[in-house]
C-alpha cells in the first residue's frame, strides 16, 4: 500500500548551486547525498516533513553525472524542473506487482537500490498520465547512513 509522497524529484544542471537556493530561500537543509553510478545521479535529499507511517517526505535534487542518463536526457530535452514523483510503501515488491498486473509498465522486473539504501523502481510515465512515478521502501532504520 502506498502510504506517502516520499519524494518529488527535481532534475538541475547545477547540484550545489540548486541546494543553495532551497537552504537561502526556504530554508531547507541537506539530510543526505550520494552519486548513484547505476542511475546516474549526484543527489541530495532535503527532508521536508514526517509522515504518519514513520517514514518522511523529501525533495531529490539530481544532477546527472553523465549525458545518456534518464536525467542527462530529460534535461537536455526540457531543461531544469519536476522530473519525477516517488511514493512511499512498506512493499515495493508487492505494490510493483500488483500495478504491473493492472497493465502499467513496470520498469524494472526486480526493485534497484535507490536513495539511503531505498529498493526503487519505476512506472512508465506514458502509462501514468505524462508523470514519471517512481515507488520507494526506505531501507530499515538500523542500516540507513546518512
Ligand atoms: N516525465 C514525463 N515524461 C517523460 C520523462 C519524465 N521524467 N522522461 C521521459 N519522458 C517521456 C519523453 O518526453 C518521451 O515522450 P515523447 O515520446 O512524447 O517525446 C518518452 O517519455 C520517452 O522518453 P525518452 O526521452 O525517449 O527517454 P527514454 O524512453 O530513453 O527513457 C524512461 C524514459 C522513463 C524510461 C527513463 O527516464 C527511465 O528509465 N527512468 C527511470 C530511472 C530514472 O529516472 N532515474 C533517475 C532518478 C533516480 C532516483 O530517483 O533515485
Ligand atoms: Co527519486
Amino acid at each position: 500500500m502506498l502510504t506517502r509522497i516520499d519524494h518529488i524529484g527535481i532534475a538541475c544542471f547545477d547540484l550545489d548551486k540548486t541546494i543553495e537556493f532551497y537552504r537561502s530561500t526556504y530554508g531547507f537543509q541537506v539530510y543526505h547525498s550520494e552519486v548513484n553510478e547505476e542511475q546516474g545521479v549526484r543527489e541530495a535529499m532535503l527532508k521536508i516533513n514526517e509522515t504518519s507511517d514513520g517514514g518522511a517526505t523529501y525533495l531529490q535534487l539530481l544532477e546527472p553525472t553523465r549525458e545518456d542518463s534518464a536525467v542527462g536526457k530529460w534535461l537536455a530535452k526540457n531543461g531544469e524542473g519536476v522530473h519525477h514523483i516517488a511514493f512511499g510503501t512498506p512493499d515495493v515488491d508487492a505494490d510493483a506487482e500488483a500495478i504491473r498486473g493492472k497493465g502499467v509498465r513496470v520498469l524494472y522486473d526486480e526493485p534497484r537500490i535507490g536513495s539511503m539504501g531505498s529498493r526503487i523502481t519505476f512506472l512508465h510515465p506514458k502509462d501514468c498520465h505524462g508523470v514519471l512515478t517512481e515507488l520507494v521502501t526506505s531501507a530499515p532504520a538500523s542500516t540507513t547512513e546518512h
